[in-house]
């Protein structure tokens, strides 16, 4: 049987639980059900008594145990709704206030035209895919059919970066290492843009170290050179807003497609007015996917082909908006970018028109 003197203090505890605050609660729960706590005690006092003592004093503890137990629980719960109350209260924000259009941000030039790409091949079935910025030197150059001592690679003016032997890694110089990556992951079809950053050693008026492309990539069975005439010239036409743009394909070279092509649009030289004027403005690059390069990437060229394009994001951003020097992009001007910025509230949405 347990001391009345026992007892007493444990249902004195009892009382005391039903008036504590958190950390009151948390030492009370230690001091009685801990490792050294009071109840603990008792119960490894038990051993030491004769058995009907025992099974008397054990009913006695354990009864007493439960209702500690279960004292300490439903306090808890209350202190924490409690808490929880006093948190909802004090956390409370008027959602009727206005918004203060002062402050507002804007949408980059930059993002809001890589956003009205992803709008326009997002309504042609194209999925957007990204990819790292350090890449390694197959996935940037050799998977793309630019041998090791090929002229592309000094034309690129790469930044490569130190590491450990044997390995070279990049600042990725075009967004083609995530097409092949993409097509290392994935059978075809394939129907790909890849908007993000690039890096190239060269800085003027018209060159960053560091800009943005979206290239895009769509591998199937019998893909032709109509299929990508008829893809360029409908984004260019949604992207300008100008239904009748004149657009027009010119050959040319490069490693990674053949043929190989860059595409011109109409525009007045003298006004800048894009779609009329008579004149032509070499805009982006394209072609039909190199053979190798299919193969490198695990792509039966005999089953597959397919065509590929790439676009400055800079570029198409200052002939859109009359954005005269590159760097403005990235001086992070606020008044700049108040009068360049788009509204967050309204994103790019084909169907309204850029
Ligand atoms: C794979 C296969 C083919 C991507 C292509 C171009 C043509 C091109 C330039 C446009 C302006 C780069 O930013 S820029 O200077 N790009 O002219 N890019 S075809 O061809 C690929 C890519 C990946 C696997």
């Amino acid at each position: 049987m347990l001391t009345e003197d026992i007892k007493v203090s444990l249902l004195k505890d009892l009382d005391r639980i039903g008036q504590a605050d958190a950390p009151e609660l948390e030492a009370l729960r230690v001091a009685l059900l801990g490792k050294n706590g009071s109840i603990t005690a008792v119960l490894k006092s038990l051993g030491g008594m004769a058995p009907d003592a025992r099974k008397e004093a054990g009913a006695e503890v354990n009864q007493i145990k439960a209702m500690i137990t279960e004292a300490l629980t439903a306090r808890k719960a209350l202190l924490d709704e409690a808490a929880l109350n006093a948190r909802l209260a004090a956390e409370r924000i008027d959602v009727t206030q206005p918004t203060r259009p002062d402050i507002a941000g804007a949408i980059h030039p930059i993002s809001r035209t890589m956003e009205e790409l992803a709008a326009i091949f997002g309504a042609m079935g194209f999925e957007i895919k990204e990819g790292p910025d350090i890449e390694n030197d197959w996935n940037n150059f050799s998977a793309l059919n630019i041998p090791a001592h090929h002229p592309a690679r000094a034309m690129m003016d790469t930044f490569y970066l130190n590491a450990g032997a044997g390995s070279r890694p990049v600042l990725r110089t075009h967004t083609s290492p995530v097409q092949v990556r993409t097509m290392l992951a994935q059978e075809p079809p394939i129907r790909i843009i890849v908007p993000g950053r690039t890096f190239r050693a060269d800085h003027d008026a018209t060159h960053s170290p560091m800009f943005h492309q979206t290239e895009g990539l769509v591998i199937g069975k019998n893909i032709t050179l109509g299929h990508l005439k008829g893809c360029l010239i409908d984004f260019l036409r949604a992207f300008f807003d100008a239904p009748d743009l004149p657009v027009r394909f010119r050959a040319s070279y490069f490693p990674f497609t053949e043929p190989s092509m860059e595409v011109d649009i109409g525009w007045n030289r003298k006004t800048g007015e894009i779609g009329k004027g008579g004149d032509w403005l070499e805009i982006l690059g394209s072609g039909m996917v190199h053979p190798n390069v299919l193969a490198n990437c695990g792509i039966d060229p005999r089953e597959y082909q397919g065509f590929a394009f790439g676009v400055g994001i800079e570029r198409i951003t200052m002939l859109k908006h009359g954005i005269a020097d590159l760097r403005l992009f990235y001086e992070s001007d606020v008044r700049w970018l108040r009068h360049y910025g788009f509204s967050a509230l309204a994103p790019a949405m084909l169907h309204e028109g850029f």
